[in-house]
């Protein structure tokens, strides 16, 4: 049988990485876009890409989601048999500082991908698109959203993903092109960028635990998320383009933790004690230990950003019914995930 191609965009990030991997093993030929940058960006995927394995299924190609051309050469070339458009500019509170770029490649990128396909008329591309929970933003009483919820980004990057939402969905309905948004809740895993919060809180708690002297500064603890594990989201984004028809999904756990909470859950993994005192800004976090308090968590004005998402939490019902989706992972199962292989790495940077 003919193997099926499949094009990544954002392959070596996070999901990109696992995503490949899976494509893989379900015995695709799989080609990613990565930038050019000026250090090593392809850690997440070297294990593939070193494999003998995969010398012939396994293809990297320079490009860009602002370069219309190379997207276009890209697609012509290889003629994908699926597309997951996995790149952007994906950190929140970096778009508040970066909007203009955000919108190019977490927006119009998106546009450029979808154009290529339309003009290149390959009937057979189906495309997915990697939406987010930052569609909803705003909390109306505290609901749980789905597809039929109403959208109301808070950030430049909710915004940018908003117009690649209605910009897939526009294609599928004018241009017959096969289309999907995955409306994805948080993911995180030992993948995760060490700049989004979860990470950022496994790689210091279990470096503290080995004896690291350093004091975290983090910014709004009572946000809640939806945080599920990626290695099951990016199942459901391969499910989501074997569906017979094109259509949109959402996919979490129907769970929500605060920030706060998941450092509580981090800590108890670790078998350490904090304790929190303060409010607001002034609010601090202190190790104790064989009865001393050593402090560990201070919260710092520039984490918090202009426009907050305060409370996430999804209803993927229709993800359970048609895609069969069934998380491996509970919230306790990805936090000590994260934390074994943090460890690792804290061992191995001791050494
Ligand atoms: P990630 O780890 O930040 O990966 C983003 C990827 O996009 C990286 O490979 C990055 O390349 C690439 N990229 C950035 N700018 C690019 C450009 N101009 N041209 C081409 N590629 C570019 O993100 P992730 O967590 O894997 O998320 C995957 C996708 O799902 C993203 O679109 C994100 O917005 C969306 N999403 C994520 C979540 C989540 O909780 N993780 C939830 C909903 C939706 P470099 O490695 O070179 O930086
Ligand atoms: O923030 C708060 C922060 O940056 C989570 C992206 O994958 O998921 C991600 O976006 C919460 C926010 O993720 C720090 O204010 C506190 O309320 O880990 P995050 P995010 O903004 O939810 C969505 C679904 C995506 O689509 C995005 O691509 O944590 N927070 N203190 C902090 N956040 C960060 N990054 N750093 C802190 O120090």
């Amino acid at each position: 049988m003919k193997k099926k191609i499949a094009l990544v965009t954002g392959i070596t990030g996070q999901d990109g990485s696992y995503l490949a991997e899976l494509l893989l093993k379900k015995n695709y030929i799989v080609h990613g876009l990565i930038r050019k940058s000026s250090s090593f960006n392809t850690g997440r995927i070297d294990n593939i890409y070193i494999d003998p394995h995969n010398k012939t299924n396994f293809f990297l190609h320079y490009g860009d989601l602002t370069d219309s051309n190379s997207i276009y050469n890209l697609i012509n070339n290889i003629r994908p048999d699926e597309i997951y458009n996995l790149g952007a500019q994906s950190h929140v509170g970096v778009s508040f500082e970066n909007p203009e770029y955000t919108s190019e490649v977490s927006g119009i990128g998106t546009l450029r991908l979808l154009e290529a396909i339309r003009f290149l008329k390959i009937k057979k591309i189906k495309f997915y698109q990697a939406s987010t929970s930052e569609l909803f933003g705003e909390t109306y009483k505290k609901n749980i959203f789905n597809e039929k919820s109403k959208f109301h980004p808070k950030s430049p990057y909710g915004v940018a993903k908003l117009y690649s939402y209605w910009i897939t969905s526009v294609y599928r309905e004018a241009y017959g092109i096969f289309a999907c948004n995955g409306i994805l809740f948080n993911h995180e895993s030992p993948r995760r960028g060490e700049t989004f919060v979860t990470r950022k809180i496994t790689r210091f708690l279990t470096r503290k635990k080995l004896g690291s002297k350093d004091i975290l500064y983090l910014g709004n603890l009572n946000a809640k998320r939806d945080w599920g594990h990626a290695k099951d989201y990016v199942e459901m984004q391969w499910r989501i383009l074997q569906q017979k028809k094109p259509d949109d999904f959402v996919v979490a756990t129907g769970q929500t933790q605060s920030v706060r909470q998941f450092i509580d859950t981090s800590v108890k993994l670790l078998n350490m004690k904090i304790k929190w005192q303060g409010k607001g800004l002034n609010e601090k976090c202190y190790l104790i230990n064989k009865g001393k308090k050593e402090l560990l968590i201070k919260i710092d004005k520039k984490y918090f950003r202009p426009n907050e998402v305060n409370y996430l939490k999804g209803d993927a019902s229709k993800a359970f019914k048609k895609l069969k989706f069934k998380p491996k992972f509970s919230f306790k199962d990805l936090v000590r995930d994260m934390i074994i292989n943090d460890l690792k790495l804290a061992q191995k940077e001791q050494k």
